[in-house]
């Protein structure tokens, strides 16, 4: 899967893309992950590319043509003709793992990471075919929450996660959190492993875990168990 992201800041992406599992996915050619600077296409010598809002208000907008220049940049080196662009705005719709599913299906997709106090409205609405946001709070920018969508992503993309670390995909999945799980010393503390985990009882042990799934998505998270019943 190839994902391109539009930013003023392509080192805060570099950054957190080499490492674990991500890191290793891309090594293995199974995720192509592209940051562009939004700045290397603008028109004048200053490098600029924002400017005053027109009819006033505080902060600077980025400005519409260094934003289409880069994205008809990324169109000419495209595996489709068509690749969904995502604008990582708090306006969006709330990102959730039934979205990661999806978009994981994608060949490529591109994120746009909007900064200062936004974008100019005319090439989102040329542009933009989705509005993702993270959660109901403000960030400074969309990289931060850009991050999350593209793990979340890759980590669903077929080959990027081992057998061990798909097996515990569990969570989200099936809708219900994760069981609790112990390991060595068997008694920490004075509080002892519960006893059928080490019966070597594979199917009531997965009973055992399943009930106990219940029980702390019951407590922790009770809006979840709903979908899940
Ligand atoms: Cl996608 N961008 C910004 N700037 N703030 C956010 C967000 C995105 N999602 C939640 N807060």
């Amino acid at each position: 899967m190839k994902i391109i992201i539009m930013t003023l800041f392509p080192e805060m992406i570099e950054q957190s893309i080499s490492h674990s599992i991500i890191g290793r996915a891309i090594k293995k050619q199974l995720l192509e992950i592209t940051a562009i600077n939004i700045r290397d296409f603008a028109n004048n010598k200053h490098k600029k590319v924002d400017d005053y809002p027109f009819g006033g208000g505080v902060g600077m907008l980025i400005m519409a043509p260094p934003v289409k220049d880069c994205y008809n940049h990324i169109l000419s080196s495209s595996l489709t003709a068509n690749p969904p662009v995502i604008y990582m705005t708090p306006q969006g719709k709330v990102w959730n793992q039934a979205m990661a599913q999806e978009f994981s299906k994608e060949k490529e997709i591109i994120l746009l990471c909007g900064h200062y106090e936004g974008i100019d409205q005319r090439v989102i609405d040329e542009i933009v075919t989705h509005e993702v946001s993270i959660g109901d709070y403000i960030l400074t920018g969309g990289e931060l929450a850009a991050l999350v969508v593209i793990d979340s992503i890759s980590r669903l993309v077929e080959g990027v996660l081992g057998k061990q670390e798909s097996f515990q995909d569990e969570s989200f999945s099936h809708g219900l959190l994760e069981y609790p799980q112990y390991t060595k010393p068997r008694v920490y503390n004075g509080v002892e492993v519960p006893e059928i985990l080490l019966s070597g009882h594979h199917k009531n042990i997965a009973e055992y875990n399943r009930q106990k799934a219940i029980e702390v998505t019951r407590k922790k998270r009770p809006e979840l168990l709903k979908s899940y019943l």
